[in-house]
């Protein structure tokens, strides 16, 4: 039979691959207060306060935006930190991560 004289060869990947990125996608809602936003955005996307009232009024305006961009494991970690913070002030604001 032919197939046992087949062979392939498959070179590995040498050059290494950026890594994916995610954006954090921060949604608009008609509870959380306007002052709590801009801080979970000085304080965990190290955004000034001009920055920060800026992304939360978009976001406000326009229902989402983005946060920042970061590898897949720290993206999580942030939204894992704005929702903590959030529930532990009863308030319902969102946040997710979508492939940048
Ligand atoms: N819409 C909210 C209000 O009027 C403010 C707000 C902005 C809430 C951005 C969430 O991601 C948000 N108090």
């Amino acid at each position: 039979d032919d197939d046992t004289h087949t062979s392939v060869v498959i070179r590995a990947r040498t050059k290494p691959r950026k890594p994916a990125m995610y954006k954090v996608l921060m949604l608009n809602d008609d509870y959380t207060p306007m002052e709590f936003v801009v801080h979970v955005l000085e304080r965990f996307f190290q955004k000034n306060r001009d920055e920060a009232t800026s992304i939360m009024l978009h976001v406000h305006k326009r229902g989402v935006g983005v946060c920042g961009v970061f590898t897949y494991e720290v993206a999580e970690s942030k939204v894992s930190q704005v929702m903590d913070l959030a529930r532990q002030n009863q308030h319902p604001l969102q946040c997710t991560i979508e492939k940048d």
